[in-house]
């Protein structure tokens, strides 16, 4: 067991759980920073940024942070790990959260340069999902990482590398035509722009060499400290082994590396899974999936007479710990039932957001319920970034929003597009960023037989012929609904779509409930007129049954992420088929290691 605590800067402001459990997997203790004197004390700090940059710094100077930061990375000879927003805090500023272009606001400026944001008319933004690396030095940070291991990103922001910058680069990464720094590595500061702590066993293995490395540094000081009270020959001999330990695999021991300037890497396709979450009859919380959204047991099924019980396909954590371990790029649980009570005091789907972070480190999306509501026991009102911020503190990274979403967005088609600031998507989106902010939608369509038979403000979209409607039509419009399927509205996906990237949406969870439950592949045509249509990813779910459903999905649309639920959940495929198959298929796929 080491003989020092990891300090880790948490200022609260989003989900740091699973930083928490990466750390502690690989066999550390923690020990929280709340106060500047201990910034200096610190043996290793890690410091996981999370929010917007400018609410970052202004929390480092609120608490007296800044000052005692700048002192411990000045001269890179303190260990130190900035994880996303914590790397681009040790840039000297960023556009984010800059109203005003010339204004930009500033950072601990221990790296050169200014932090900008990805240009939404050449890629989706935020860049989400996993990609590679290139590799510009060696390092023990690295030593148990392959290079072909891709790691897990999420943000809309990013450091150039640049002349000034490039020797603090570790790794770059490209995304579109923009290179960009996916980590730093000057002494003992290292930062990256991934998450280690959701890159699976990758990201496990990042934070390992990087610790371990700090083991040997912390043997190192106090030598140090020690010499300075010996004979000038005793701390010769001492700092010929200092330099050996050093050689022998701690921070400084870094190689520059050639780069091929041209090298580029790769955002892969996400394989994600969904589990639909709800208590059955008996009141156990249990993994359930249904045909068009009806989760009950049918006659085909065995029940002779009328409905049966809800499908019960597992638990929930055992079975997302299942497909962690098989390769999931990512897991979403949705509560499915949520429109009935509140989920505040929904205390075991937060224990299943608690035990699943505890050994599951890729990105957890949790849904049902984000919105605000009273509790009709005590009266008491809860806004939905209350409800939100429950959900991440309870491990999710992200939360998506189904019934009030439709209401927002509605609300901002009639009014003309305003913008509150007050929905349930602008107020977390606001202080989590948008790429906490994951928007399901739940359309069925409504077949019409021409284009001129549609109502005007609806989108028409034309249907392959294989999926023409009960009279011959080929064409329709995807209607919206609530409650999971049960009240439809009248405002169609597409609009929907644009509506919530206005008001600050990350991505999109694009379900189609005629096809839910049918294994007979995604709806390309919707996936195509909701993708084309917004620039923030879009994941497509509902109807895989085959590995070719999830080729033809990512050949066919933009879509950068396809999710799936019954076929994994009843074993007719494993994951691991699918990501072979896209493999053979040319499509990126995550390639990733399996044991810690
Ligand atoms: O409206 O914010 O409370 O959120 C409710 C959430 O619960 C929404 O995300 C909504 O999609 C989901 N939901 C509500 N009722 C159901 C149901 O099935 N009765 N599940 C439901 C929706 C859709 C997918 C499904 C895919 C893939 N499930 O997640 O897993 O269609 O399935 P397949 O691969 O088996 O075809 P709110």
């Amino acid at each position: 067991m080491p003989s020092f605590k990891v300090s880790l800067l948490d200022y609260g402001a989003g989900n740091v759980r699973s930083v928490r459990n990466a750390i502690i997997t690989n066999g550390y203790e923690i020990e929280d920073i709340t106060s500047p004197e201990q910034i200096d004390q610190a043996k290793v700090i890690i410091f996981p940024g999370v929010g917007s940059y400018g609410s970052a710094m202004k929390v480092l100077h609120e608490k007296g942070f800044y000052e005692p930061l700048k002192k411990y990375l000045a001269n890179y000879d303190r260990p130190f790990l900035g994880i996303c927003l914590g790397m681009q805090t040790l840039f000297e500023s960023s556009d984010e959260y800059s109203p005003d272009a010339d204004h930009a606001i500033a950072g601990l400026g221990v790296i050169p340069g200014k932090v900008r944001k990805f240009d939404e008319t050449k890629v989706a933004v935020p860049h989400i999902g996993w990609n590679g690396r290139i590799h510009h030095q060696e390092s023990p940070v690295l030593k148990y990482v392959a290079p072909e291991e891709d790691v897990y990103f999420v943000h809309s922001y990013f450091a150039p590398v640049n002349k000034e910058n490039e020797d603090f680069a570790l790794t770059s990464t490209t995304y579109g035509s923009q290179r960009f720094m996916s980590s730093v590595h000057k002494g003992c500061l290292v930062g990256c722009q991934f998450h280690p702590e959701k890159s699976g066993v990758t990201g496990l293995h990042v934070l390992k060499g990087f610790l371990e490395v700090r083991f040997v540094l912390i043997i190192i000081s106090t030598f140090s400290l020690l010499f300075k009270q010996m004979s000038s020959i005793l701390t010769y001999i001492f700092t010929l082994y200092v330099i050996q330990a050093v050689e022998n695999g701690t921070l400084n021991n870094t190689k520059p590396l050639t780069i091929d300037p041209k090298a580029t890497t790769q955002l892969t396709k996400r394989v994600v899974i969904a589990l639909d979450v709800r208590s059955n009859d008996h009141g156990d919380l249990v993994v359930t999936k249904g045909d068009q959204y009806d989760v009950r047991e049918n006659e085909k099924e065995g029940v002779v007479e009328g409905r049966g019980g809800v499908r019960n396909l597992g638990k929930p954590v055992a079975l997302a710990s299942r497909y962690y371990t098989e390769g999931a790029d990512e897991i979403s649980f949705l509560n499915i039932t949520s429109f009935r009570q509140g989920v505040i005091e929904d205390m075991p789907m937060l224990q299943v957001l608690e035990e699943a972070s505890k050994s599951i480190f890729v990105p957890l999306t949790v849904g049902g319920g984000i919105r605000s509501y009273t509790d009709p026991q005590t009266d008491q009102t809860w806004s939905a970034l209350q409800v939100a911020a429950r959900y991440f503190r309870a491990g999710a990274d992200k939360v998506s929003i189904g019934s009030d979403s439709v209401t927002a967005a509605e609300n901002y088609v009639n009014s003309n597009g305003t913008l509150t600031g007050e929905t349930s998507i602008e107020t977390i989106s606001h202080v989590y960023g948008a790429q906490a902010v994951v928007i399901s939608i739940d359309p069925k369509r409504v077949y019409v037989a021409s284009k001129d038979e549609g109502d005007k403000k609806h989108v028409i979209v034309e249907l392959d012929k294989s999926q023409a409607g009960p009279n011959g039509e080929t064409m329709c419009w995807y209607q919206c609904t609530v409650k999971g399927g049960r009240e439809a509205r009248d405002i169609c996906a597409v609009t929907l779509a644009k509506a919530v990237e206005k008001l600050g949406a990350g991505e999109i969870m694009l379900n189609c409930i005629d096809m839910d439950g049918q294994c007979q592949g995604f709806d390309i045509a919707l996936m195509n007129a909701v993708s084309n249509a917004v620039t923030i990813p879009v994941i497509a779910s509902s109807g895989a049954g085959k590995p070719i459903h999830f080729s033809d999905v990512f050949r066919k649309t933009s879509v950068q992420a396809a999710l799936a639920a019954g076929m994994f959940h009843r074993k007719e495929v494993e994951i691991e088929a699918v990501k072979e198959h896209m493999r053979q298929e040319g499509i990126p796929t995550r390639t990733s290691t399996k044991t810690l």
